[in-house]
């Protein structure tokens, strides 16, 4: 009814006027209309459809986040900015989350900000702001005189190219899988269980230790662009997530990019925490991965990786639990070979810019022929896979010196970033770079089901990239079916 909205137009300018400073220009931007920024601030209530930002020779586009199935992550809705130029199926793109109160600013100092711009020189001689609060971008760019631009695009965000190559990713997801992702039969899981362990006992990039079976280092050619994830603990939306995003899909498949896990695949880390259903279902599904890239996917062990009584949850056995209900539904060969799949996985991931393992540096001096032959060094894999960082209000736990140590005694630069997962520093955040002060040392972790973390090579650098978490597993078994 034209009539009701021309009555509650003003009264929506009226609330958005009341909501933002004063000092702003409020813009009923049109679809197309090229917006200059001046010394004033410019308004504009989020619209569905993306805003391109001109700064010069660079483009960056901004939008309200959507799932692959087009509705919105969180109401209100977290911005996704990205440079629509890089996005390329040969290399992974960085991409920035902006939440609701906060502001993007364009400085130097931001980490991570510099990929999104060919040349991020030219766009840090700008001090662009944007601001989203209360549903409305506020832009701002005090240096105008090198001209900056805004324009609301006519497309929606749901068609915007990222989400359209993000969906085409999913139905590649699917086809690899071969349908829905379920939890396979018993002899099906099986057969699959042997064929992995088998392409572990020569597992690529891996020495070989004193008993002819891959060891426990893995040793990534430079070439191979890693995609390094942290702690899982069942969450298979965030796999899908990972595997969706950006190019690492392409990448996989011309062998230019690599997964490393780096551990902690099963048990929940949320309630119900005895729910082993769902480190069938990753199980099952990673192992297909393996399968599919041999030489494209790692997993490091973590200390949940087992059956030990040793790993609880909050007084939940998890590890016995895991291992009682896969002899339960897929029997005792199934175990034991899921136990021999523990045994043959590698500890440490090693590349020519980082180093990579589940839990913290072992509490003694460590050489590569002991990483190798790990199997031979219960205690080196226990540190490795258990130790913790020491937190505030706690005695135990490896500090800057272990860690230095740990780089030392393998003969690394002592500026090599040294990532884990395993502990996740505080309760917000994902990712937490510089740990506890300790120079290059970062704890990623992908678990949990708001937002995660993982690093990746970008423009050369190690890096990290978050990303809001999505229900993606109903999503691609709709899509498969559809296949
Ligand atoms: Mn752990």
């Amino acid at each position: 009814m034209p009539q009701l909205t021309m009555v509650k137009k003003p009264h929506l300018v009226k609330s958005i006027l009341d909501s933002v400073s004063k000092a702003a220009d409020y813009v009923a931007a049109e679809p197309g209309q090229r917006l200059r920024l001046s010394s004033k601030r410019l308004c504009i209530a989020l619209p569905s459809q993306p805003i391109e930002i001109e700064l010069g020779e660079e483009r960056l586009h901004v939008q309200k986040e959507v799932r692959c199935d087009g509705s919105r992550t969180v109401d209100p809705p977290a911005l996704i900015v990205y440079n629509p130029a890089l996005l390329d199926p040969e290399r992974i793109n960085y991409s920035l989350r902006i939440k609701p109160g906060q502001t993007f600013h364009i400085t130097h100092t931001e980490p991570g900000l510099e990929h999104l711009f060919r040349s991020p020189r030219e766009a840090f001689r700008r001090n662009f702001q944007l601001e989203y609060t209360n549903g409305n971008l506020v832009f701002r760019d005090p240096i105008s005189e090198l001209g900056t631009f805004v324009t609301l695009l006519e497309h929606d965000a749901a068609q915007s190219q990222i989400v359209i190559q993000r969906q085409n990713m999913i139905d590649k997801i699917a086809l690899l899988n071969r349908g829905p992702i379920k939890a396979l039969p018993p002899i099906e899981a099986l057969n699959l269980l042997r064929q992995v362990n088998d392409v572990l006992r020569r597992d690529a990039f891996r020495e070989v230790d004193t008993t002819g079976t891959a060891g426990g280092l893995l040793q990534l050619p430079a070439e191979i662009t890693p995609v390094l994830i942290g702690d899982l603990h069942a969450n298979i939306d965030n796999v899908l997530k990972i595997l969706s995003e950006s190019a690492v899909m392409p990448m996989l498949e011309k062998g230019t990019a690599a997964l490393v896990f780096l551990g902690d695949l099963v048990h929940p880390d949320a309630q119900p925490y005895d729910d082993m259903d769902s480190s069938v279902l990753m199980m099952d599904f990673l192992f297909k991965l393996k399968l599919h890239f041999p030489n494209g996917v790692f997993f490091l062990r973590g200390n949940h990786d087992s059956f030990s009584v040793e790993v609880a949850k909050d007084f939940i056995p998890q590890g016995v639990l895991w291992r009682d209900k896969l002899e339960q539904i897929r029997g005792k060969e199934y175990r034991e070979q899921m136990e021999l799949f523990y045994d043959r996985c590698p500890v440490v991931a090693l590349s020519d810019d980082f180093i990579a393992c589940h839990a913290g540096p072992p509490s003694n001096k460590v050489d590569s022929n002991q990483l190798i032959n790990i199997r031979k060094f219960p205690d080196l894999l226990h540190d490795l896979t258990w130790n913790r960082i020491r937190r505030p209000g706690r005695l135990s736990g490896y500090f800057a010196a272990d860690v230095r140590r740990f780089r030392k005694s393998l003969k690394l630069d002592k500026k090599l970033p040294f990532l884990v997962s395993h502990t996740p520093y505080a309760n917000t955040d994902t990712v937490w770079r510089d740990v506890a002060g300790i120079p290059h040392h970062h704890i990623l972790y992908s678990a949990k089901h708001d937002e995660f973390s993982i690093f990746t090579r970008i423009n050369g650098q190690i890096e990290a990239q978050v990303y809001t978490a999505e229900p993606l597993l109903e999503w691609t078994n709709r899509r498969a079916g559809c296949l």
